[in-house]
């Protein structure tokens, strides 16, 4: 065998290697992605917020899994994807972050690493309603399980709307989880969105998402 021959048969391979690759990245029939959320705003929370966020995208369906711990107990805690509407990768917030030296990344202070608020992970993400949505409570442990399966279809429509030009993206997004109690109240330096208030907005865990390999199937 000469050198020529050599060089077409690793070609060969490496379109074999390379094409499914190719194909799935362009639409992924199957593919997980994973999230590790790591605490933040520890001081405030009292506690120390961690936990597992997974998509699952098994053909038309998008099955979200959001596993929490040690969160505030007996609290409603938002929780979405933020992102950047003109596709820059997202990442989570040092304490860097805090711009008016509060001791507290509020959220408002994600927004330079983060983005915006892009999808919720209520009871209709599809409907991507984030201010209106029903968010999961943690138990008197501070523990959540948030299970959702949603259209990929009907998501990425509305996706579309909110942010034009845009796909989900997923490895290009962070999550958070957000949430503390109402009282004590917060220092009036953290801002919130509008009129939501602080303690409802307020980040205690973040993750960036990645994709893992998924589980062969056979
Ligand atoms: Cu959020």
């Amino acid at each position: 065998m000469n050198a020529t021959h050599l060089h077409s048969l690793a070609l060969i391979a490496g379109v074999l290697v390379i094409a499914p690759f190719g194909a799935v990245a362009a639409t992924p029939d199957h593919a997980m992605y994973v999230a590790h959320l790591k605490a933040m705003n520890a001081g405030t929370t009292k506690g120390s917020t961690t936990g597992e966020a997974r998509f699952i995208i098994d053909g038309d369906n998008v099955t979200i899994d959001v596993r929490v711990h040690g969160a505030p107990s007996d609290t409603v805690h938002w929780q979405h994807f933020h992102g950047f509407a003109n596709g820059q990768p997202a990442s989570c917030p040092t304490a860097v972050a805090d711009a008016n030296h509060d001791g507290i990344v509020d959220l408002i202070e994600t927004g330079n690493t983060s983005g915006t608020t892009m999808v919720p992970f209520d009871s209709d993400p599809a409907g991507m309603d984030v201010a209106h949505g029903t968010y999961p409570k943690a138990d008197a442990r501070g523990a959540y399980h948030y299970h959702q399966t949603v259209s990929l279809k009907a998501l990425s429509t509305t996706f579309a709307k909110a942010f034009p030009g845009q796909k989900l993206d997923l490895d290009k997004r962070v999550v958070y989880i957000h949430g503390v109690p109402a009282s004590p109240a917060l220092p009036p330096t953290v801002a919130s969105l509008g009129p939501i208030p602080a303690s409802v907005t307020l980040p205690i865990a973040c993750g960036r998402i990645e994709r893992v390999a998924a589980k062969p199937r056979y």
